[in-house]
């Protein structure tokens, strides 16, 4: 694998509107973000990586963009951006955008000329096709529920949307389109970003001809990832590169779903498309077969078997995974992967350094650094997120009782991770003087950045603890680019691997126990050296033979 200037680091995603708000009108902001530049510093963050920061109407949340050249109005000024990237840049840290081209937002002036000319030079920008019998082309759904096609008024005239109406999709078979993004992603490189998070991705690619077929669910509709092409995707994306990313030395990582597939060295192998991809595996476990109403609780011993088969499979295929317990599009890491005995400072940090010394680059979502938990809503118009609102319609429309429905949100929503981010106790957790533009999580009251400062043992200065030791000199190459090998395999519910490193110098063990009882593991040499406990009095060197007390986590030599 080449070495990257981006491999050793550590990146960290913003979700603005809920990051920092500095002029109290309940939206964070890119001011915000600045004056918290140190704070990232300090946690030892490089990459920051902020979701999308342009106008848009916010149907989906900034993912639907009306100007890709423009700071939306919420967020400041393009001169703020400026600023942010020059005291990025003063403090050695590096921006990523967020790049959303498989749709725009209905408000760009493109599908706005579309939608006047569907048959002119516009029209052609996007997918639209004639109606059938008074009915949409095909019967594809939505990702966000309800058919994938929406009428043109006053024609027989439809336009395809994988996700909200308000999202219509570019069609990247149309030079012209492609021109356009490669264009408008040049001029972001050329302020001063260093890469993009790339959305949605692989749906640029689609089939040659979208075919109804028979309905898959009550609604009468079919799975809209059914006209997604991945191969022609990997064709665009690999334009893509040639006539940007590379000319940049950027930094990328693509949003995309199966990590396990050999496809995964097209997409990140030596020439990939990306320098990297999110491994998701983990998230793609707890899907339910119809919804989030009937999605399982993971097991201990399947999440480690997944996230391990995926870790083995992205270093054979020569690539550098980004691995994530959340995101925006998540619940709370802590709520979803640790069982409910668990869900406390031990099983937090055990699940940090689990994730954050895996081989592959550290990305941690906003408030996760905090051991941020889900919120609890007590009405669904408590919740702001378009995707919850339709998994809470499915839910009811199943036979599930509000409560029922409600607790389904409450351990999946989107919402979860957008909540205000919880800076310190005071009134809506210092995150604003106003009123929060999404009611806020009030457990800031217990878990937050100015308690955590001060106390020793916090879950943040554990994460501190492990950024540093992974990025230390003596451990960062063994850490980065050394090899990854699974360990007690036969304990189900241990989590331990081996990080070799690539000239044999050094073996660093990380094992976890994310059991309710004890268990003791055997290694097969003694240990040297404690790098790092999440519990007091850990003791384990010299020995072979280790006896992990429920929810310890040990990272030795
Ligand atoms: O998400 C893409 C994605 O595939 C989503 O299906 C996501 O997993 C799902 O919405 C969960 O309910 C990206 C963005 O991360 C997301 O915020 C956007 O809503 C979406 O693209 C559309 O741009
Ligand atoms: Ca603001």
């Amino acid at each position: 694998m080449t070495k990257k200037w981006w491999h050793e680091k550590v990146a960290y995603q913003i979700y603005p509107k809920s990051f920092m708000d500095s002029n109290g009108d309940g939206i964070g902001d890119l001011p915000g973000i600045i004056s918290k530049l140190d704070y990232l510093k300090d946690l030892g963050i490089d990459i920051i990586w902020i979701s999308p920061i342009y106008s848009s109407p916010f149907v989906d949340q900034g993912y639907d963009i009306s100007d890709y050249r423009q700071i939306a109005e919420c967020f400041g000024t393009m001169e703020d951006f400026d600023r942010l990237l020059a005291e990025a840049k003063k403090r050695d840290m590096y921006i990523v955008m967020d790049l959303v081209v498989n749709h725009c937002s209905s408000e760009h002036e493109w599908f706005k000329k579309a939608l006047a000319d569907p048959d002119g030079e516009y029209g052609k920008y996007f997918y639209i096709q004639e109606g059938v019998d008074g009915h949409a082309p095909t019967n594809h759904r939505s990702y966000f529920g309800g058919p994938a096609w929406e009428q043109i008024p006053g024609t027989n005239k439809y336009y395809l949307h994988l996700f909200a109406k308000e999202q219509p999709d570019l069609n990247w078979n149309n030079v012209a389109v492609r021109e356009q993004v490669y264009d408008m992603v040049n001029w972001w490189f050329e302020k001063g970003i260093a890469g993009f998070r790339i959305d949605a991705i692989i749906n640029i690619g689609k089939k040659k001809n979208f075919i109804t077929h028979e309905a898959d669910g009550p609604d009468g509709l079919y799975n809209g990832n059914d006209v997604v092409d991945q191969e022609a995707a990997k064709v665009f994306l690999a334009e893509l590169k040639e006539k940007t990313f590379d000319k940049w030395d950027a930094f990328t990582v693509g949003e995309v779903f199966d990590i396990t597939s050999d496809d995964t060295k097209d997409l990140i192998g030596e020439n990939g498309v990306f320098s990297s991809m999110f491994d998701f595996s983990a998230h793609i476990m707890t899907f339910g077969e119809h919804g989030w109403y009937d999605a399982p609780k993971v097991e201990n011993v399947k999440w480690r078997d997944v996230l391990f088969a995926s870790q083995q499979h992205v270093e054979k295929m020569g690539g550098f995974a980004s691995n994530i317990i959340e995101n925006h599009d998540e619940p709370r890491g802590v709520c979803r992967y640790l069982q409910d005995y668990a869900i406390n400072d031990y099983g937090k940090k055990a699940l940090a350094a689990t994730s954050i010394l895996f081989r592959g680059l550290p990305f941690l979502f906003m408030g996760q650094e905090i051991g941020t938990e889900n919120v609890v809503r007590h009405s669904i118009d408590e919740y702001d997120d378009i995707s919850t609102k339709d998994e809470y319609r499915k839910a009811i429309e199943a036979g599930c009782s509000v409560e029922e429905a409600l607790k389904a949100c409450y351990d999946n929503s989107r919402d979860n991770g957008r909540t205000p981010m919880q800076w310190d106790s005071t009134p809506n957790g210092g995150f604003t003087t106003g009123t929060p533009w999404l009611g806020n999580n009030p457990k800031y009251e217990y878990i937050n950045v100015a308690d955590q400062e001060k106390d020793e043992d916090s879950v943040l200065n554990y994460y501190k603890k492990l950024i540093a030791l992974r990025k230390s000199e003596a451990h960062v190459k063994t850490f980065t680019y050394g090899h990854f090998e699974p360990m007690c395999m036969e304990y189900e519910n241990v989590m331990a691997y081996k990080r070799v490193a690539e000239d044999d110098s050094e073996t660093i063990i990380i094992a976890a126990n994310f059991g309710d009882k004890e268990e003791t593991i055997k290694l097969d040499t003694t240990v040297s050296e404690m790098l790092l406990s999440n519990m007091k009095d850990t003791n384990v060197c010299g020995k072979v033979e280790i006896t992990l007390r429920s929810l310890e986590c040990i990272v030795v030599k």
